[in-house]
Parts: structure tokens; C-alpha cells; sequence
């Protein structure tokens, strides 16, 4: 393997027979059992995506249905049970099946790109990882179909999620899918760390990795420290369940608010898993839409792992009205009040940015300044719900339902669709309609505010959050039926980029492989990229390689690696020197296979715990036949 500098390197003379055998090297096997054994790291990014939002539409369904219940006082089109098991459903599939997975999608897709890599470290791991997502959440969804959805919404706080009180299959379902698809979340962590420390094209030395890969990492490390604490907590729960341990129940001996440490230290930097990889993608899109580097790249990346760490020291906020002593709560809210800080860096140096530079407003950029508009109300609310006096009043009102959905919708969901348009060129080969992304647009934004700004005044006025309906005299209809119709509006808008995406794929334009002019390596591959991604593995001298090759018209490239196995560039971890080639392992069906064995496990259990044993010699047999060492790895 050697780095060299081809005058042309897409006119090389051995490139239409080099690129030709790469193809079948890297090829994914075609036919429906061909899809199962796919591992390239596109398809999993891609299916990540495509399922985190057919969720997203699910939920979103039960958010409006939500809403439709409390329209009017003393309605009755939802009973009060059926309105337990849908704020519950639609508050752990939003946060565990949508808004994690839909972002580690987009890092699976574009990471690798974005490094200048072919595809992930671990190929067969990062499908197993997907196949337990997709499992997991149709398990999930379908208990809600067999009317035995969890229903004790979706932080599940003991006791009322014991079996004194939750009886039924409901939390169990509950318990053990979640442990099962936070597996999901682990696997696609570990890849992402892998990839970004080992793969990055030799010359990407850590401070030239854009933003949206520093973002991807610092949200990786999070979900290896978070997830384990509600992997624990929920088989805790689960044990408690079905075996009779005590550990939550105090006639037992056990403590319910560790219940709550473990789940909110996990939970509080869940919101910051989803919300670090939107920063990162509000970063990319202002670097392409104002096309010049920008304002504070230092300053960016380390607000943004300030971010990552402060998010795990402040987990007690979700904890005020329980009783813990006074000294250790105001440590908790300065902590949290602590978290604006590197928040504001980021939104300054943007706003640096953004000053006097000639910025294209095109779909991606519009959402991202209706971002700024929501995200600085939702972190104003949150500065105010840290002050334990006012948090104390607003505590499981509506106010709360305000402020996490302005921060939630407002700083994850606009950046996401907003970087939806941006990369759809990229992964579908199409544009997507430009005046329909603006319509789209404008009416989540209007829609969003009618909908969830009139729920701070009714968590004021007292309305408590959970409460299936309420009686005329409390003089709440009026702001409930506004909400109501801002939900509608809201939900045209997200439908407006649905059809969006659906004509984009059958009628769409042609995309270029860089039609915004963009910086970062991942234009530089084709539109949709080829199988193996990048003929040659680029060398990169700047944070802007695409552009610095626009000025030279040339680029440096590595070549030297063998085309007729899956050969990836391993480079060292700060200064990203090569040290040497990894051959990566073909498409099998066994992490198919071995995920579904996995959740016999994890729904057995539900039944019996047998099951869990057996499942568990199951799976060993299918990690002999995933890790047998064929041929080809044998040669040389
Ligand atoms: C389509 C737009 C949405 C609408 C109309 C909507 C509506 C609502 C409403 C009315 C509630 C309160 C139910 C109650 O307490 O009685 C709620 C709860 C919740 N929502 Fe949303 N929501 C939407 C989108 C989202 C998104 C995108 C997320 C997360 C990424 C989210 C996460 C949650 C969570 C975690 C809860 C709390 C559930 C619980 O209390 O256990 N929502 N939503
Ligand atoms: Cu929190």
C-alpha cells in the first residue's frame, strides 16, 4: 500500500477493471434471502433509518391520538387504560426506537463516508445489531395489537411497574425488550468507535474529522456508559417479576428510588444522545450553506464532549420532589444549569458563522434555523425547571410536556429532517423537491408552536400530564383544542416530506455526487455511492478536502490495496498514519440468525425462564458457525 498523487485518479488506465472486480468484491447477494445476509455498512445505516422512521410514524400516530383524546373536557374516545398503554408507547418507542436508532443511522451511513473508509469495523456485528432493533420493536409494537402494552409509561417507575400493581404481561414486554434492543444500541456504539479512532483515510488526523464524526463518537461513548444502567435496572425489574427478587420492593428490603437513579442515570444522557449527532448535523449544514469553514472548530468539538460528560452529573434533576437531601440537590442543579454553558458556546459559534456570510437558504438551512427559534425556548425552560422551587410547582404538569418536546422536537427532530434533505441526494441518488421542503417546513414550524407553546400556560394553570381527560370547570378546553389543531397542522407538515421523499424516488432529479458544493469526503463518493464506496481511499490534507481539491484539481490517493477481498486502510488513532490493511469479513446469514435466537431468549423469559437457557445455547451454536474461518481469510 502506497499514498500517491495520480494526476487523474478516476482516469487511471487499470480503473474500469479495477472497479468491475471491486464490485463483485464488495457486492451484497441479491434475492430475499440474499437480504438477510447483507452486512455492508450502507444497507444496515439505511434500514436503520427507514425503520426509525416508520416508528417515528407510528408514534406519531399515538402522539395525535393523544391529542385528539384531550381536545375537548370529559371526552370519551379513548378509555383511561387504552390512554396509558399510548402516552406509554409513544414515549419509549419515540425515545428507544426512534430517536437513538434514527441517529445511529445516520452515523452508520455516513461515518464510514465521511472518513473515507469502505465500510464499518465489524460488518457482521453491526447486522446483528440491526436485525435485534427490527425484532425488538416489532415485538413491541405488537404487544400493543394483542392489547398487552406496557402501560406505566415510559421511565416505568416502581412500584407502580411491580407485579403488585402492573400485573399482566405488559411490563414484562416492556423490560425485556428494552434490555434487549439497548444490545442494538451497544453494538452500533462500538462499531462507531472503531471506526472513526482505526478507519479514518490516512492524513484525517483527529482535528481535521468533521464535526458530524466527532459528534457520532461523542454520542458513542455516552451510549457505552449510559446503556448498561438501564440494561441493569431493567433486568433488575424483570428479576423482581418473574423470580421474586426483592431488589425494588420494600417490603423486601429493596429501594424503589434506586429504580430511579438507575433509569435517569441513563436517562438524562439519552436526551443528549439525541441531541449530539443533531448538533453535529446542524454544524455540516452550516459549513455547506454559508461554504466556508467554520466559526470555532475547536471551540465546537470541545463543547461538544463537555456536553458528553457534564450530561452524566446531572441525572437527580429528574429526581427533586422525591425527598433526597437539600445539599446534594442544589449540586445537582448547578450541575444542570452547568450543561447551558457549552450549549451556549456551540450556539455562538454558529451564530458567528452565520454572521455576514452569504448563506443559501435552502430546505436543510431553513430547518436549521427553525431550530435555534425552538431549541433556545426548550433550554430556557429546562434552566428553569433546574431551580428546585419552580420545579417543584410544574412537576408532572404539562409544562414538563412543553419543555421536553421543544427540546426534543427542536433540537433533534428539525436538525434530523433538515439533514434528511441535505444527504438524501447522497443515499437515494435524487433531489428532493425544494418547494415542497419549505412548505414542509413552515408548516411543522407554525404547527409545532401552536401545538406545544399553549402547554406550558396549561402545566401553569395545573394540568397535570398522563390524565386521559378533564372536567369543564377547569377552564383547560380552549388552549387543549388549540394544541389539538397545531398537532394537525404539525403532522402535515412531517406529511408533506413524506410525499416529498416518495416522488423524490420515483420522479426525482438526478443528483451530481456534490450538488450543495459541500466540503466533506462523503460528496466524494458517487450519488448513491458504489458498494465499496471510494475506488481509491482518499488522502486528506485539510478539514476540507473537497475543497482544497477544487482549488488544485487534484488529489492524493492510496492505492496498493487488493481488489479481490474486502480490504479496508487501518490508520494509527491521533495522526491517522497508515499501519496497515484489515481484511473484512463477507455477507452471512448467521447474525441474522443468531439475533433471532437471541430474542427467543428475551421473549421467552416472558413465560418462562427456561427459555432464557435455551435460548442461550442457541445462540452459541449460531456464533461457532458466524465466526468459522472460511478460506478466503485463510490465504496468505
Ligand atoms: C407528532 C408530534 C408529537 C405529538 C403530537 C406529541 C404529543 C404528546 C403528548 C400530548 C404527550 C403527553 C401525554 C400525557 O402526558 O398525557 C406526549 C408525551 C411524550 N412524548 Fe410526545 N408528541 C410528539 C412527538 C414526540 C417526539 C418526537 C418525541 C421524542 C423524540 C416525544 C416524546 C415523548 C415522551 C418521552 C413523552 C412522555 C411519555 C410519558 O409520559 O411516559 N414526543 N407527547
Ligand atoms: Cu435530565
Amino acid at each position: 500500500m502506497t499514498l500517491e498523487t495520480p494526476a487523474t485518479p478516476h482516469d487511471r488506465i487499470d480503473s474500469a477493471e479495477q472497479a468491475t472486480q471491486l464490485e463483485r468484491t464488495w457486492h451484497s447477494p441479491g434475492g430475499l434471502l440474499g437480504w438477510f445476509t447483507h452486512v455492508n455498512q450502507r444497507m444496515i445505516g439505511k434500514r436503520f433509518i427507514i425503520t426509525a422512521f416508520i416508528f417515528f410514524l407510528l408514534a406519531g400516530i399515538l402522539g395525535i391520538l393523544i391529542r385528539l383524546q384531550l381536545a375537548g373536557p370529559e371526552q370519551q374516545f379513548i378509555g383511561p387504560e387504552l390512554y396509558n398503554q399510548f402516552f406509554t408507547m409513544h414515549g419509549t418507542v419515540m425515545m428507544f426506537f426512534f430517536a437513538i436508532p434514527v441517529m445511529e443511522g445516520f452515523a452508520i451511513y455516513f461515518v464510514p463516508l465521511m472518513v473515507g473508509t469502505r465500510d464499518m469495523a465489524f460488518p457482521r456485528l453491526n447486522a446483528f445489531g440491526y436485525y435485534v432493533y427490527l425484532i425488538g420493536g416489532i415485538v413491541l409494537f405488537g404487544s400493543l395489537l394483542l392489547s398487552m402494552a406496557p402501560n406505566a409509561g415510559w421511565f416505568n417507575y416502581v412500584p407502580l411497574s411491580s407485579k403488585l400493581y402492573s400485573p399482566g404481561y405488559g411490563v414484562d414486554v416492556w423490560t425485556t425488550m428494552i434490555t434487549f434492543i439497548e444490545v442494538s444500541a451497544l453494538t452500533a456504539a462500538v462499531e462507531l468507535i472503531v471506526t472513526t479512532l482505526r478507519m479514518r483515510a490516512p492524513g484525517m488526523s483527529l482535528n481535521r474529522m468533521p464535526l458530524f464524526v466527532w459528534a457520532a463518537l461523542v454520542m458513542s461513548f455516552m451510549i457505552v456508559f449510559a446503556m448498561p444502567a438501564v440494561i441493569v435496572s431493567s433486568t433488575l425489574l424483570i428479576l423482581d417479576r418473574l423470580v421474586d427478587t426483592q431488589f425494588f420492593i420494600v417490603e423486601g428490603g429493596g429501594e424503589p428510588l434506586l429504580w430511579q437513579h438507575l433509569f435517569w442515570y441513563f436517562g438524562h444522557p439519552e436526551v443528549y444522545i439525541i441531541l449530539v449527532p443533531a448538533l453535529g448535523m446542524i454544524s455540516t449544514i452550516i459549513i455547506t450553506f454559508t461554504r466556508r469553514p467554520i466559526y470555532g472548530y475547536t471551540a465546537l468539538v470541545l463543547s461538544v464532549v463537555a456536553i458528553g460528560f457534564v450530561s452524566f452529573g446531572l441525572w437527580v434533576h429528574h429526581m427533586f420532589t422525591t425527598g433526597l437531601p437539600q445539599l446534594g440537590m442544589s449540586f445537582f442543579t448547578a450541575a444542570s444549569v452547568t450543561i447551558a454553558i457549552p450549549s451556549g458556546v456551540q450556539i455562538f459559534c454558529w451564530i458567528a458563522s452565520l454572521w455576514g456570510a452569504r448563506i443559501r437558504f435552502a430546505t436543510p438551512m431553513l430547518w436549521v434555523l427553525g431550530f435555534f427559534a425552538i431549541f433556545v425556548i426548550g433550554g430556557l425552560t429546562g434552566v428553569m425547571v433546574a431551580s428546585i422551587p419552580f420545579d417543584t410547582q410544574v412537576h408532572d404538569t404539562f409544562f414538563l410536556v412543553a419543555h421536553f418536546h421543544y427540546v426534543l422536537i427542536g433540537g433533534a427532530v428539525f436538525p434530523l429532517i433538515g439533514a434528511t434533505y441535505y444527504w438524501w441526494p447522497k443515499i437515494t441518488g435524487r433531489m428532493m423537491s425544494e418547494t415542497a421542503g419549505k412548505w414542509s417546513f413552515w408548516l411543522a414550524f407554525i404547527g409545532f408552536n401552536v401545538t406545544f407553546f399553549p402547554m406550558h400556560q396549561l402545566g401553569l394553570e395545573g394540568m397535570p400530564r398522563r390524565i386521559y381527560t378533564y372536567v369543564e370547570e377547569m377552564g383547560w378546553g380552549d388552549l387543549n383544542l388549540l394544541a389539538t389543531i397545531g398537532s394537525l397542522v404539525l403532522a402535515t407538515g412531517f406529511g408533506v416530506t413524506l410525499i416529498n421523499a416518495i416522488w423524490s424516488v420515483l420522479r426525482g432529479r438526478r443528483a451530481e455526487p456534490n450538488p450543495w458544493g459541500a466540503p466533506t469526503l462523503e460528496w466524494a463518493a458517487d450519488s448513491p455511492p458504489a458498494s465499496y464506496n471510494f475506488r481509491h481511499i482518499p488522502v486528506v490534507e485539510s478539514r476540507w478536502p473537497l475543497w482544497d481539491w477544487e482549488q488544485a484539481g487534484e488529489r492524493a490517493v492510496v492505492t496498493g490495496l487488493r481488489h479481490d477481498r474486502r480490504e479496508v486502510v487501518l490508520t494509527s488513532v491521533l495522526d491517522a498514519k497508515p499501519v496497515g490493511v484489515q481484511v473484512l469479513p463477507a455477507p452471512t446469514i448467521w447474525p441474522f440468525v443468531s439475533a433471532v435466537a437471541a430474542s427467543m431468549g428475551f421473549i421467552g423469559i416472558i413465560f418462562h425462564p427456561i427459555f432464557f437457557v435455551i435460548a442461550f445455547f442457541l445462540v452459541a451454536f449460531t456464533l461457532v458457525a458466524w465466526f468459522w474461518p472460511r478460506r478466503p481469510w485463510r490465504d496468505d
